[in-house]
C-alpha cells in the first residue's frame, strides 16, 4: 500500500478503521508524539507501538525529549528513541509517520524532522481543538479526553489485541489526561475502555500510586516556594504562580516535575481560572492555563498569545519578561471574566 500515498492531499478526516488499515499496509511506521511528553503522549506512543508490533508491523517510537522520570515505571518506555538515534531492523526509512497527541506538526519538536522523510504518509491521531488536520489521514476527535482513547479505538476497530504492556500504557494515558477520570471530557466510553483494560488485568492501584503518589521531594519543596508567591486576582477568581528560571535550576527540576501542580490552585473554591507561568531557558515563558467553566475559554485566551489547546485546558509560549507576560495574560483573563458577568 505505500504507493497509494504518492502525493495525496493533506487534511482528510479518517475513521479509526481507515487509520488501522493504512497502518496495516505500512512497511515501517515511525510513532511520534509531542515534545515534553506527558502521560498521554508516552502511554499512547508505547501502546500503539506494541499493538502494531503484535500485528507483525515494524514500528519505532521516537520522541524529541526523554521519558519523564515519573513515567519510566510504565513498561517498554525504554523502547522510545531519540530523534538522532532510531533505526528500523532492516535499516529502511518509515513510509508512515504517525503523530499522536500533537495539535500541530511542530508540536513534535524541531529535531524530530531532521531524519524523517518528507515522502512518508502522515497520520494524525489527536484530541486537541486547535488541531489543524496536518496529516494526510486525520483521526481528530475533540470530544475524546485522551489520545489513548483514540489509539484504543483503532485497535478495537481492527480487532487487534492489546498486550499487557500496551494495556498499562493505555490506562496511564487515560488516567493522566482525565485527571484520574475527573475532567468533564471523561465519558461513558472512557469508563468502558478503562473497565475493559482493568478486566484484562490493569493494576489500577499500582498504576495510580506510581502516577500520583511517587513524587520526588523536590516537587514538594518547589510547591512550597510557588505557594509562598501565589498570586490571586479578580477577587480570587484567578490564581497563578510563577516559576523563574533560577528556581528551576536551584531545585534541579526535571521534565514532568511541574506536571499537575496547576490543579492544586485550580481546586480553590473561588478560582475560575488557574495559570502557571514558567520561565524557560532563552527567555521564553511557558503558560499553562486551566478554566473551570466553558464560558471562560482559556484556549481562546492562549490563542491571543500564539498558543492554543482546549476550552478548559490550554497553553502558550511567549518570549518576554516573566512578570510582563504574567501581567498581560492575567489582564486578558480578567477581560474574559468580565465578559461572563
Ligand atoms: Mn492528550
Amino acid at each position: 500500500m505505500p504507493a497509494q500515498h504518492e502525493g495525496p492531499a493533506l487534511g482528510r478526516r479518517a475513521t479509526a478503521e481507515e487509520i488501522g488499515k493504512a497502518l496495516a499496509g505500512a512497511r515501517r511506521i515511525a510513532v511520534v508524539s509531542h515534545a515534553r511528553p506527558d502521560g498521554d503522549a508516552i502511554g499512547s506512543t508505547v501502546a500503539m507501538t506494541l499493538i502494531l508490533r503484535d500485528q507483525g508491523l515494524n514500528a519505532v517510537p521516537i520522541n524529541a525529549d526523554p521519558v519523564p522520570e515519573g513515567l519510566t515505571f510504565l513498561p517498554a518506555t525504554d523502547e522510545i528513541r531519540t530523534p538522532e538515534n532510531w533505526n528500523f531492523p532492516d535499516g529502511g526509512e518509515p513510509d508512515v509517520i504517525l503523530l499522536l497527541d500533537c495539535a500541530g506538526k511542530d508540536r513534535s519538536g524541531t529535531g524530530i524532522w531532521n531524519r524523517l522523510p518528507d515522502s512518508a504518509l502522515l497520520i494524525n491521531i489527536d484530541h486537541h481543538v486547535s488541531n489543524d488536520l496536518f496529516g494526510h489521514l486525520n483521526l481528530v476527535d475533540v470530544s475524546a479526553p485522551a489520545t489513548g482513547e483514540l489509539v484504543y479505538r483503532v485497535a478495537e476497530a481492527m480487532g487487534w489485541s492489546i498486550c499487557p504492556q500496551a494495556r498499562d500504557n493505555l490506562f496511564a494515558a487515560l488516567s493522566t489526561d482525565t485527571g484520574s477520570f475527573r475532567y468533564p471530557s471523561t465519558s461513558a466510553d472512557t469508563f468502558r475502555i478503562a473497565a475493559k483494560l482493568t478486566a484484562d488485568g490493569a493494576d489500577v492501584g499500582m498504576i495510580s500510586q506510581q502516577l500520583y503518589e511517587s513524587y520526588p521531594f523536590r516537587r514538594i519543596g518547589l510547591l512550597r516556594e510557588l505557594l509562598s508567591d501565589l498570586r490571586m486576582d479578580a477577587e480570587g477568581r484567578i490564581a497563578s504562580y510563577r516559576l523563574p528560571l533560577d528556581m528551576t535550576n536551584r531545585w534541579e527540576l526535571k521534565p514532568g516535575d511541574t506536571e499537575g501542580l496547576i490543579d492544586l490552585i485550580r481546586a480553590v473554591d473561588s478560582v475560575i481560572v488557574a495559570v502557571f507561568f514558567e520561565e524557560m531557558p532563552g527567555g521564553t515563558i511557558r503558560i499553562s492555563a486551566r478554566s473551570k467553566t466553558p464560558t471562560v475559554d482559556v484556549g481562546q485566551i492562549c490563542g491571543l498569545f500564539q498558543g492554543g489547546g482546549h476550552r478548559l485546558a490550554a497553553g502558550a509560549r511567549v518570549s518576554g519578561d516573566l512578570d510582563m507576560v504574567m501581567n498581560s495574560f492575567i489582564n486578558e483573563v480578567e477581560k474574559a471574566l468580565n465578559g461572563i458577568n
